[in-house]
């Protein structure tokens, strides 16, 4: 079983693993911890993170970045209208009508959906770690931002599907951050003592993101969650495009946004900028070469400048930091430590407006880059039987309020309930008892749409199917398990019909039970339930009385339960078939990506061969070879290298080889002559030396 953490920035991706040795953060083929979240398509194959990187310009339409935020969302969707201008690459309603991406991918006009293109990210970040740990990867827990809805949650968990990955658990990157603060702390205060509270902000490449966490030896509890889903790096990237294509217009009369590459490189040229300003307040240059219509650029930025174009931004920063704080109801006193993450916190006047509003310097003993995917791995090797690591129970939040609906064609009795208030402590299940003569619809919504950032606010509907009075006519007692489960996904997960028990009133009441936390374990889930059992008897014994809204304590009577069936619709998810295609539509590509690299390979193998013979046609080999076939064999590598460049440009793997084998036939010979008598001496040495 593999235990490996990975964060999906929006940018920036990053992996981590458990090792003997504990959790490492693990470099791709590039020697890179990081791998940029870019996927490539071209005429052959597909290139992803770093290769991809390397073509967002040259191949601008077919290299899709910045799709993170896509997933879950309509093709009108205001989002995703807003960013389609500002995108390379194009954006395409699908079927459903979400958005997908349309590129050239194997010379024809292809369009992936977003689920596609992150299961090919996570495919290249599974190949990584496979590399890394040397066996397979499946089981991993992959991060998302905490403001993601049921549709985005949904699609990621789609996407890890088609890497083939068994995602246990969607973590939020907070939480994630808090785990891997927290898990090695040895100074935390007992279980009986005031938790130690601390504020983990983590400002990404696109948005921002803060928690309040309470920490108690071998436990943490989110306590509140903000966020400002639209404020990262990017916003500070697009302040300083803004600025220079205006000045550009002006000096050298060029339309940047009308020339995508030239946007492009300035974008990059912006980023670089940006970063050298964080720890540079002098004036600083920008210079790009050739930039547009042969023509040389060249401007500068200062801080202060750049701190006054960002203003609207900078500004923002305050809003959920607040906002954590009082839904928190605690006060700056409270605070124990305010620990920042993600590459954004490093612009000075941000660190610095968040240091101002808690009234204290902040932390930075996380690694700003790393810490994500390291409390992602710690996740994984929570919820992995194969590796030990400390007990650690973490205890998350839903950040907005859920609602259920319930109606049935004839009876009446419509009415709704939130079932999870704002900041319901999750994953967690509730046990709801309906009386109903018929199957009636349960419809599950986001009750308070204006503070979500997503543009529908329902979940889904999910049918409660077969239900049928009681032999009397009387209505049955129908109980309904509802849940956040570990992903932080709603659902209606269960329902069963209770034979009739007499004297009971109400239409609907709740059970509260706090789900188990390891769904990835089914055996815990046992112990949990055993244990529940465990305590109902017990407090059946002592006559203890029970929380109200739990049901109540009634004499227990043998009751007969029939499992209902549930069918849920408009579900944001993909259909299992068409999931089931995207499985093996990636296999196939994956067969592809390989054939060209091994063909790529064998005629990499070619060309070193003919560099090599020829440079040591005229140097070491040629004592041991005659002029006229020394000439003949140049002629034919001379043609080999124009081949190579002409019909042999492409070609499949066996033909290189081929090519490779018919060379060295010639070229062998005269090897094996040169190394006989470089040998010769020192075997004469040798035999000396016995004699
Ligand atoms: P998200 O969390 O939004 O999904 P991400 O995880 O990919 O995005 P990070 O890797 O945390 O984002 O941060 C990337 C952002 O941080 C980029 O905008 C980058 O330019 C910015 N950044 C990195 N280093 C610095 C620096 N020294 N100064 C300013 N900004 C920086
Ligand atoms: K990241
Ligand atoms: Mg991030």
């Amino acid at each position: 079983m593999s235990v490996v953490g990975i964060d999906v920035g929006f940018q920036n991706c990053y992996i981590a693993v458990a090792r003997s040795g504990g959790i490492e953060t693990i470099a791709n083929e590039y020697s890179d911890r990081c791998t940029p979240a870019c996927v490539s398509l071209a005429s052959k194959n597909r290139m992803i993170g770093n290769a991809a990187k390397s073509q967002i310009i040259t191949n601008f339409k077919n290299t899709v970045h910045g799709f993170k935020k896509f997933h879950g969302r309509a093709f009108d969707d205001p989002f995703v209208q807003a960013e389609k201008p500002k995108l390379p690459y194009s954006l395409h309603k699908l079927a459903n009508g979400n958005a997908g991406i349309k590129v050239r991918y194997l010379d024809e006009d292809k369009v992936f959906t977003v689920e596609q293109i992150t299961g090919m990210l996570l495919n290249k970040l599974k190949e990584t770690s496979e590399s890394a740990l040397k066996k397979p990867v499946v089981d991993c827990v992959i991060s998302v931002p905490s403001f993601f809805t049921d549709a985005e949650r949904r699609s990621v968990f789609d996407a890890s599907q088609i890497a083939g990955l068994n995602c246990l658990r969607l973590i939020n990157d907070t939480t994630a951050v808090a785990l891997a603060y927290g898990i090695y702390k040895q100074d935390l205060p007992t279980p009986e003592e005031r938790p130690r509270n601390v504020v983990f902000v983590d400002i990404g490449h696109s948005s921002f993101q803060v928690s309040i966490t309470a920490f108690n030896k071998g436990k943490l509890k989110v306590l509140a969650t903000a966020f400002d889903p639209y404020l990262g790096g990017r916003n500070f990237d697009e302040a300083l495009v803004d600025y220079f294509c205006e000045e550009f217009k002006g000096k050298y009369k060029l339309n940047v946004r009308d020339n995508p590459r030239a946007l492009l490189r300035l974008h990059q040229e912006c980023e670089k900028l940006k970063k050298l300003m964080s720890a540079n307040s002098s004036d600083l240059p920008l210079n790009i070469e050739c930039f547009m219509n042969d023509i040389d650029v060249s401007s500068r930025m200062n801080r202060g400048h750049f701190e006054d174009m960002c203003a609207q931004y900078l500004m923002r920063v305050e809003m959920p930091l607040k906002a954590v704080l009082e839904q928190s109801k605690l006060s700056r006193d409270d605070i124990y430590a305010v620990e920042i993450v993600g590459g954004a916190t490093r612009i000075p006047s941000i660190k610095e407006r968040i240091g101002k509003f808690y009234g204290k310097d902040v932390s930075t003993t996380l690694n700003a880059d790393e810490a994500v995917a390291r409390g992602c791995a710690l996740q994984c090797a929570i919820l992995s039987p194969a590796f030990k690591v400390r007990e650690f129970s973490i205890t998350d939040v839903a950040p907005f309020p859920i609602t259920l609906r319930w109606k049935s064609p004839t009876e009446d009795g419509l009415g709704e309930c939130e079932v999870f208030s704002k900041n319901h402590a999750a994953p967690f299940s509730k046990v709801i008892t309906f009386h109903k003569k018929e199957p009636f619809d349960l419809e599950a919504f986001y009750s308070s749409p204006q503070e979500l950032p997503y543009p529908d606010h329902r979940i889904g509907c999910f049918s409660v199917q077969n239900v049928v009075p009681q032999p009397d006519g009387d209505s049955s007692k129908v109980k309904v398990k509802v849940r956040v489960n570990v992903h932080g996904i709603f659902s209606v997960s269960s329902a069963s019909l209770i034979e009739k028990q007499k004297g009971e009133g109400e239409d609907m009441q709740i059970d509260s039970e706090p789900m188990v936390q390891n769904e990835g374990r089914p055996e815990d889930q046992v112990r949990q339930f055993l244990l529940q059992q465990l305590l109902k008897l017990y407090k059946g014994y002592t006559g203890e009385k029970q929380d109200p809204a739990a049901g109540g304590s009634k004499p227990k009577v043998k009751v007969k339960s029939i499992d209902l069936p549930i069918m849920a619709s408009n579900i944001r998810q993909l259909d299992s078939d068409v999931l089931n295609d995207f499985v093996e539509y990636e296999r196939q590509m994956i067969i592809q990506d390989k054939l060209v690299k091994e063909s790529n390979d064998a005629k990499n193998a070619v060309e070193e061969y003919v560099y090599d013979l020829r440079d040591k046609l005229c140097g070491i080999y040629e004592k041991y070879i005659t002029e006229d076939d020394s000439n003949r064999l140049s002629l034919m590598l001379e043609d080999t290298e124009n081949w190579l460049y002409e019909d042999g440009e492409d070609q499949p793997k066996q033909v290189y080889e081929e090519k490779l084998d018919a060379l060295k036939r010639l070229g062998q010979p005269i090897q094996d002559r040169h190394r006989e008598h470089e040998d010769r001496p020192r075997a004469f040495e040798e035999l000396g030396k016995k004699l």
